[in-house]
């Protein structure tokens, strides 16, 4: 099977400027796999860098609801990407076997829509075990 990439997801902003905007998540029609969780980040100082890990299983889109966000994402060949996420209506699908390096500016918030409920051994955290992969 082809190494999956990862990819802009966009979302139909629904309403206009005077009353503001809805955009919808639902599983298979807007993100490419069933919901199974949401998780939200938030109050993380420019300084720190999050992630630092890859899935083996879970699914990700990820998506700046307020500010901007950098991921930088690393495939099992090495290839990186740059997605600057700063809209709430457009998110970055995160496929399995990614490495992820994600930077915050203040005040921004991080809404994660994934395919798994949360567990631990589907992580890899050790980046040398990720190279071996
Ligand atoms: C990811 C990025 C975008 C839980 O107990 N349940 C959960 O569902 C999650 C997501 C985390 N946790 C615990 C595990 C750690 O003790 O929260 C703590 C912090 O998690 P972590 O260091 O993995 O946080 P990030 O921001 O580096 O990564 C998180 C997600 O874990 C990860 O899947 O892609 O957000």
């Amino acid at each position: 099977m082809p190494l999956e990439k990862p990819r802009w997801i966009h979302f139909t902003g629904i309403g206009d400027p005077d009353v503001g905007y809805i955009s919808v998540a639902q599983s298979f029609s807007h993100v490419p796999f069933e919901i199974k969780r949401v998780y939200w980040v938030y109050d993380t100082p420019v300084d720190v860098e999050r992630g630092n890990h890859a899935h083996k299983s879970c699914l990700q889109v990820l998506i700046a609801l307020i500010g901007k966000i950098e991921v930088e994402l690393e495939n099992e060949l090495g290839e990186t990407f740059t997605f600057i996420l700063d809209t709430p209506d457009s998110g970055v699908f995160v496929p399995t076997y990614h490495w992820r390096k994600i930077h915050f500016s203040e005040g921004a918030v991080l809404l994660s829509i994934a395919s798994e409920s949360y567990l631990e051994e589907d992580y890899i955290r050790e980046y040398a075990e990720f190279k071996k992969t």
